[in-house]
């Protein structure tokens, strides 16, 4: 049988990626496997969540295109409220070009991501080499990658063997790839973190293809890590309370699936 692994078990395997390992112990530290969405528009306003969400999250989640305000400035202040309150930058940018291109796309540009992202991702869609690219950057930065094995939208064509193909370049360069953005536990190794988007309170979905599961059914039933929220905390009357209650039902149901 398959013995359960907790996240603080998990952070201490030989094996682990040290980025992982300190998701893993930050998780286990806050008793969160929460990962807020951070998509708003204004470079204060991200700040501010930062600031007032930092003690209920393991990980900010970015989007720093969408911001139209975006200036160095503001990622060294990102920086900050992340030593602050203890946890992970996730740019999620989906890198998805051939490798030369994705390295200047992960290095350089406006944003250069790699100087402040703990964690970015990339589609499979290329081939070994977008991870090969990105490894190039960031591996001796420290930084890690996951890869996109499934998504939340309807439709979506990241499955069945797709899915399996990106199972095995996350396998063939797990120096740099910590995990996955998926539906539900795609590998057996406890090494790799399993990320999940699409999740609010109640099931059921936008009108642009979004599919949102619970807590509940993404942590206990579906054996994911993380739970991604965005518009479930953000369209929230008051955004606290709501990431609070959604720490805690994260927290419950990763505790359930343990057992304990
Ligand atoms: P929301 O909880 O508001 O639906 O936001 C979900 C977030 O997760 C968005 O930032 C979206 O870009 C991201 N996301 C997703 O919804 N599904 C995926 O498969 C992959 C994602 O990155």
């Amino acid at each position: 049988e398959n013995v359960e692994l907790s996240y603080a078990n998990r952070a201490t395997l030989p094996n682990i990626h040290p980025l992982a390992s300190k998701l893993l112990k930050i998780m286990e530290e806050k008793k969160s496997n929460l990962c807020v969405s951070a998509d708003v528009t204004s470079s204060e306003e991200l700040l501010q969540l930062a600031d007032s969400l930092g003690p209920s999250i393991c990980m900010l989640k970015t989007h720093v295109d969408i911001l139209k305000d975006y200036t160095a400035a503001f990622s060294q202040k990102l920086q900050a409220l992340a030593e602050k309150h203890n946890f992970l930058i996730f740019e999620d940018r989906k890198f998805a070009d051939i490798g030369n291109t994705v390295k200047h796309q992960y290095e350089g540009g406006l944003y250069q991501i790699s100087s402040w992202s703990h964690i970015v991702n990339a589609h499979a869609v290329p081939g070994p080499g977008v991870v090969k690219g990105l490894s190039a950057v960031g591996k001796p930065l420290g930084r890690g990658c996951l890869l996109i094995a499934q998504m939340s939208s309807q439709g979506s064509l990241a499955t069945g063997e797709y899915t399996k193909a990106v199972l095995q370049m996350a396998e063939e360069q797990s120096d740099f790839v910590i995990g996955f953005i998926c539906g539900s536990k795609i590998s057996k190794r406890p090494e790799f973190i399993h990320m999940t988007p699409g999740v609010q309170m109640q099931a059921g979905g936008d009108v642009l293809g979004q599919q949102y599961s619970t807590p509940e059914e993404v942590l206990c039933n579906k054996g994911s890590d993380v739970i991604i929220v965005g518009r479930g905390i953000l369209e929230a009357p008051d955004r606290l309370k709501a990431a609070e209650s959604y720490r805690k039902s994260g927290w419950e149901a990763y505790t359930k699936r343990l057992g304990r």
